[in-house]
C-alpha cells in the first residue's frame, strides 16, 4: 500500500498544471471588527513531543466582523516558543497592534489584496494565517460556496492519520497503535528522540507490517546522528519528518541523499520559496503543510500547487487545532494534491467536546467528510466558546485614526 501511494504520486510529471481556481475576490468587503479571543481548552491526554508536554491548548480564535457576516480563523501558535519562535502572546501583539489595523485600513479587494496588508511585515506566520482563516470563511459565505470549493478542492471526503506523541512505556505505545487502527486511522505517526526511535519503530513495525507507518522527530537530530536516521530505513516507513534543525536545508539534503527513507519537512517549510528550494536542493521528497505555519492560504495553495506540478506528495499538518482550525484543514485538505493522510484527527482525539457542531468524526475507513454547507461547515458554539474564554480584546474601525 506505501508503495501504491508513492509510485502514483511519482508517475504524475512535470507537465501537470495546477488545478483550476476561480478567484477569491469579494468585490470592496469592509471588515469593521475585528475579535481575537483566548480560549483555554483541556486535553484529553497530555500530548508530549521532543520538545516538551502540554496537557491543555490555549488557542486562539479570530473572528472577522461586516457586512452582516463573522467569518473564523484559528492561530495555531503553541504558549512557548519552541515548535517556532511565535506564541500566543506575540501573535496578540502582533495582530492588535500592526495586523488587525492593516486589514482594517480600507475595504477588501480578493485574497492578494488581503495578504499583501502583511507583505511588509516580517514574519509571524501564524497570526497572518489565522486573520487570513478567517477572511478566507467570509468569501465562502459571501459566495454561498463551501470554503474548499472556494480554493479548488476535489475531494469529498479526506484520508486522515494520527500523531501518537511520546508515551511513558512502548506499551502503553503500543496499546495506543491498536486503539487508533481500531477506530479506523489511516496511517499511524510516531514522535520520535534520541532514545525513542529505533526500538520503538521496531516493535511497533513488527507488530504491524502491513500499516502505513512514520516518524516526527520535530529537530531532535543532529548530522552526527545519521547512523540512527539510517537504522530507520529498514522498516519501510512512509516516511521520517523533520530530523534536523527547524530551518535547516542544505544538512537535510546531505541525509536525504544517502537515506532511502524520504524525508518530509515539516518546520522548514515557511514560505512557498522555501517550497521551492526545498524541492530544488533534494532536501525532501514529500511536504506537510500547515496553514498557520506557513502564512494562510495564499501560500498553503502556492506551496500546493508547486508539489501538485513536481508530483511531490503534500499532506495537511496538524497543530492541536481545536474545531474550528480542524475545519480549514479538511477543506485544505481536500485539495487534489493531498494524496498522502493528513494529521486530521476527530475532535474527541484530543477534546472532550469541540468548539463546533458537530465535532469532526472519523469514519471507521479512516476519513473525515468535506462539508459541503457554506463557509466553515460547521456551526461555531459560542456558548462553550464564552465558557472557556481567558480573554477578548476588539479591535474596530472607528479606533483607527484615518
Ligand atoms: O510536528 O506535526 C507536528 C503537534 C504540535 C506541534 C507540532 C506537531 C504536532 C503534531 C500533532 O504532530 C498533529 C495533530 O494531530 O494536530
Ligand atoms: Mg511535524
Amino acid at each position: 500500500m506505501q508503495r501504491d501511494l508513492l509510485s502514483c504520486a511519482a508517475m504524475q510529471t512535470d507537465t501537470v498544471v495546477a488545478p483550476p481556481r476561480s478567484p477569491a475576490a469579494l468585490d470592496r468587503f469592509r471588515v469593521d471588527q475585528i475579535e481575537v479571543r483566548t480560549v483555554r481548552l483541556r486535553l484529553n491526554e497530555p500530548f508530549e513531543t521532543s520538545f516538551g508536554k502540554i496537557d491543555s491548548r490555549l488557542i486562539i480564535l479570530v473572528s472577522l466582523s461586516g457586512e452582516g457576516l463573522t467569518g473564523w480563523g484559528e492561530v495555531v501558535a503553541a504558549e512557548e516558543p519552541r515548535y517556532s519562535y511565535e506564541t500566543v502572546g506575540t501573535a496578540r501583539h502582533v495582530i492588535r497592534d500592526y495586523f488587525a489595523p492593516a486589514v482594517l485600513e480600507r475595504p477588501l479587494a480578493d485574497l492578494e489584496d488581503f495578504a499583501s496588508r502583511f507583505a511588509s511585515f516580517r514574519g509571524h506566520n501564524m497570526a497572518k494565517a489565522g486573520l487570513e482563516l478567517a477572511y478566507m470563511d467570509l468569501v465562502a459565505q459571501t459566495r454561498n460556496e463551501s470554503i474548499s470549493t472556494v480554493i479548488g478542492g476535489t475531494r469529498p471526503e479526506i484520508a486522515v492519520g494520527v500523531s501518537l506523541g511520546i508515551q511513558s512505556s512502548l506499551d502503553q505505545l503500543l496499546r495506543q497503535v491498536e486503539e487508533y487502527l481500531a477506530l479506523g486511522y489511516q496511517r499511524i505517526k510516531l514522535k520520535i528522540k534520541p532514545g525513542w526511535d529505533v526500538n520503538v519503530v521496531r516493535e511497533v513495525r513488527r507488530r504491524h507490517p502491513e500499516i502505513l507507518l512514520s516518524v516526527d522527530a520535530n529537530s531532535a537530530y543532529r548530522l552526527k546522528d545519521l547512523p540512527q536516521l539510517q537504522a530507520l530505513d529498514q522498516f519501510d516507513l512512509l516516511m521520517i519528518e523533520q530530523p534536523l534543525d527547524h530551518d535547516d536545508l542544505l544538512d537535510h539534503a546531505k541525509i536525504q541523499s544517502v537515506l532511502r527513507t524520504p524525508i518530509c519537512l515539516d518546520e522548514s517549510i515557511t514560505s512557498a520559496r522555501r517550497a521551492r528550494q526545498a524541492l530544488d536542493s533534494g532536501s525532501c521528497r514529500m511536504i506537510n503543510i500547515k496553514i498557520g505555519r506557513v502564512g494562510g492560504y495564499s501560500a498553503a495553495l502556492a506551496i500546493h500547487d508547486l508539489c501538485y506540478a513536481k508530483g511531490v506528495p503534500v499532506w495537511c499538518g496538524g497543530m492541536l487545532e481545536s474545531g474550528i482550525g480542524r475545519a480549514h484543514n479538511i477543506a485544505l485538505a481536500s485539495l487534489p494534491g493531498f494524496t498522502l493522510p493528513g494529521d486530521i484527527s476527530a475532535s474527541s482525539r484530543y477534546f472532550a467536546r469541540d468548539v463546533i457542531i458537530p465535532a469532526v468524526t472519523v469514519s471507521a475507513n479512516g476519513t473525515v467528510g468535506v462539508p459541503r454547507a457554506f463557509g466553515l461547515g460547521f456551526e461555531v458554539d459560542l456558548d462553550y466558546l464564552s465558557a472557556n474564554t481567558e480573554n477578548v480584546e476588539r479591535i474596530k474601525t472607528k479606533n483607527l485614526v484615518s
